[in-house]
Parts: C-alpha cells; structure tokens; sequence
C-alpha cells in the first residue's frame, strides 16, 4: 500500500510537472482524487488493510492527498499567473497610437434655417407652435375658406388617406386649431413639414417645409404686417435689407402680396443670384380673411390679424446659395458637412 501511494505520489508530480493548461489540471484532479480516481481507491481499500496498520496508513493516505492538492493549488495559481500575464501582453495599448478621429455631425442647413427664423420672431413674443402632419380636410382647406372644388385644392394637391383625411399642404391648420381655443391675442409661427403631390425637380418636392406665422389681436393693420416682416428681412438678410409687397391673391387672406428683399449679394443693383431683378422673393403674406375668423369663433368686427407664409428650404436655399433643392435630401456627407 506504502508503495501504491508512492508511485500515486510520484505520476502525480510527473503529471503535474509537465501541465501547461487549468483543464487538463483539473483532469488531473478527477483522475486521482475524484470518486473513481486512484487515491480514491486506496481508500476504498483500507477496509482490508489490518487494524494494527490502519492509523499509519490512513495518516499516508492523507498525507499523500493534502501532497496532491498542494501541488495542484500551487500548479493552479502559477498557470493562472502565465494566462494572465500572457493577456496583458497581448492588450499592450501604444499610447502613441494616432487616436481614432471622432465624427461630429452638423446641423442641417434646414435646421440652421429653422432656429434662426425661429429666435427672430421669439425676440419679438411669439409662440412657436407644432401640430399634426396627417390633418382633417376641413382644417386644411375647409376652414382656411378652401371650399370644395376651389381651384386652389388643385394647386395643392397631396396624399389622401380618405375622404376627410390629408396630408397637410401647409401648416395653417396649425393656426386654425390654435384659433379655435378662443384664447386671444395670438402671436405664434408654426414650423413643420407640409406635402403636395409635385414631382421632384431642382425646386419642388413632395415634402418640404414651412414656416406660417399669425397675430390676431384688436387694431391690427398691414402696417403691423409690413412692420413686422421688414424687422424679420433685416435680421435674417442684413441690417441694409429693403422689402417691397407685390399684391397677389391668397384664399385665405384679403388683402394679399408676396414680398421680396433687395438681394443681398448685390444690394439690389441686380446681379445673377436675382437675375437682375435686384430683388428676391421670400414670402407670401395677407390680413386673415374675414371668413377665416369667423369660421373659427373670432368675431372680425373686433378682432383682426395677419398671417404670412415661408417655405424654409426655400430660405435655406438662399442664405446657403445652394442651387437644387435635392442636395438637403441627399444625406451626402460632403455636402452637409460644409455646414
Ligand atoms: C391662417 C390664416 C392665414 C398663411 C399664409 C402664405 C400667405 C404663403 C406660401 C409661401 C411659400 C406657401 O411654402 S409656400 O409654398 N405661403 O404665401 N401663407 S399667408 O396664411 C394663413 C395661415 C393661417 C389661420
């Protein structure tokens, strides 16, 4: 038995010695220590062993078992060590290495447009208001005085989802919604992507952006209007920016005018950005009809208000000098990024 244990002893450290990963240690450990293993069996065998000798080698036995468990706890540690060492080495970080370049986005030069329309008209009080981009028929055409076959719905054809369902052709149900709480006076812009079933060319798309705005209080004018969108020009524009108002005709506002700027890259002298013209156009605007008011329960005898309306592109277009409408929609990176 003395002998037995010996030779355990000595293939054990033999094994041991010659171990280079923690699996095949721990087969070592099953092979001599689990319930099948060799140790295991010479303990299964000191029932034979005489009674006289059985404290000597039971005290082998365990001597021999602590031996084994020493060397593979030791075995263990040093192999653990080795693997960890081995990682570090691996994971040596230069830190002269050229860090990695980090890519900041920009802003869109929609969204460039946006904020600075947004804050001009914030500095003077207004509220800036969103709504919903899929609209009822009647707040887009119904109650903006677009009734049913007026040619202006051909003009501004877009997406229905039914009969009474549409994709909003501009953001004026905005306005009309807000007019319907009954709290007066407004002073609010409604940004917010509107529709129209045109095709895609260097000018058009069918979804794009726009910027209305509406006061309505008592003793508004046009001068209010004239007043207020000629602050508005000279801010985005330039402090030298001059503005005319050409009549036009707009449902939903009596009297109505589109209004230019004196083009900002020659003065107004006229050059190729406005064609010799001098001037540029940059909106359309009007006195809030009548019948727009009463249709959403201001009384127009006591009240009355102005509304105007930008396309934002359009104004990115021109602050940016870019040329064709489908470069913001691109998502080119070289394009975005020079902004
Ligand atoms: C209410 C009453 C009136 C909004 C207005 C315009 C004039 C206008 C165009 C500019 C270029 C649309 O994007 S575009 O094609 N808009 O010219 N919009 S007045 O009038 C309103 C709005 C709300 C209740």
């Amino acid at each position: 038995m003395k002998e037995k244990l010996e030779q355990i002893k000595s293939a054990v450290i033999h094994e041991i010695e010659s171990m280079d990963s923690l699996t095949k240690l721990n087969d070592v450990r099953v092979a001599y220590l689990g319930k099948k293993g060799e140790l295991t069996a010479v303990l299964k065998g000191m029932k034979d062993v005489s009674p006289e000798e059985r404290p000597a080698v039971g005290q082998l036995v365990n001597e021999t078992r602590e031996h084994i468990e020493r060397l593979l706890e030791q075995t263990r540690a040093k192999l653990e060590a080795a693997q960890r060492e081995l990682k570090l080495s691996r994971e040596v970080i230069d830190v002269t290495f050229p860090a990695k370049k980090n890519r900041v986005g920009h802003r869109h030069p929609n969204t460039i447009a946006l904020e600075e329309v947004e804050n001009i008209f914030v500095g003077m009080g207004y509220e800036v208001v969103e709504g919903p981009e899929v609209e009822y028929d009647y707040y887009n055409f119904e109650a903006l005085n677009i009734p049913e076959n007026h040619p202006a719905k051909d003009e501004q054809d877009t997406f229905y989802i039914n009969d009474k369902i549409l994709l909003r052709t501009q953001t004026s149900p905005v306005q009309v919604r807000v007019m319907e709480q009954g709290k007066l006076p407004i002073r609010m812009i409604a940004p917010g992507r509107v529709f129209r079933s045109d095709e895609v060319d260097a000018t058009h798309s069918p979804s794009f952006h726009q910027i209305e705005g509406l006061v309505i209080d008592k003793n508004i004018t046009f001068a209010d209007l004239k007043g207020t969108l000629a602050q508005f020009a000279k801010e985005l524009f330039g402090e030298d920016t001059k503005v005319k108002f050409r009549p036009h005709h707009f449902p939903f506002t009596e009297p109505s005018a589109e209004v230019d700027v004196t083009c900002f890259k020659c003065g107004g002298k006229g050059c190729r950005f406005c064609k010799g013209s001098g001037w540029i156009e940059i909106l359309g605007c009007g006195m809030v009809h009548p019948r727009v008011l009463k249709m959403s329960g201001i009384d127009p005898e006591e009240y009355s208000g102005f509304a105007f309306g930008m396309g934002l592109e359009r104004i990115a277009l021109l602050k940016y000098e870019i040329d064709d409408m489908r470069l913001l929609y691109e998502n080119d990176d070289r394009f975005l990024s020079q902004f």
